[in-house]
């Protein structure tokens, strides 16, 4: 099983889509994990986006994902990482594909509802950076036998 990093970002908690985004992936069949709403500062905003560091929209980016609550998910499923990518859609949500999450719910690059890690190897950073071992529950829902 595969493990992802999930973030419904502050415009998504701001115009209520938290329970729709968790719907969709837990309807989906992924498994939540951990999860919790928080506050993100900026020296963990400026880790976890340490990759845009030098580009133009880095100030705007961190004061955007610090502006408001989040709520932070690890979600477990087969392929989940490239899972909840598709579910998504594209970075830029007018360009995503009517149907995924940014396709249906935002009209801005800068105000793109959700974050998904892009790979298993980022999944494995953001959650690290996110969760300590003592908030993530193991559980058996025996999807095996329901889901796959
Ligand atoms: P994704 O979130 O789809 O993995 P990344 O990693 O390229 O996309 O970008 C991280 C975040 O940076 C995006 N979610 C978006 O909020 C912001 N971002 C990316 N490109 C731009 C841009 N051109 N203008 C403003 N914000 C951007």
């Amino acid at each position: 099983m595969e493990r992802t990093f999930v973030m419904v970002k502050p415009d998504g908690v701001q115009r209520g889509l938290v329970g729709e985004i968790i719907g969709r992936f837990e309807r989906k069949g992924l498994q939540i994990v951990a999860l919790k709403m928080m506050r993100i500062t900026p020296e963990l905003a400026a880790r976890h986006y340490a990759e845009h560091r030098e580009k133009p929209f880095f100030k705007g980016l961190v004061e955007y994902i610090t502006s408001g609550p989040v709520v932070a998910m690890i979600l477990e499923g087969k392929d989940c990482v490239g899972v909840v990518r598709e579910m998504m859609g594209a970075t830029d949500p007018r360009k995503a594909a009517p149907g995924t999450i940014r396709g249906s719910f935002g009209m801005d690059i800068g105000r793109n509802v959700i974050h998904g890690s892009d790979s298993r190897e980022s999944a494995a950073r953001e959650i690290a950076l996110f969760f300590t071992e003592s908030e993530i529950c193991e559980y058996s829902l025996n999807l095996a036998s329901w889901i796959y």
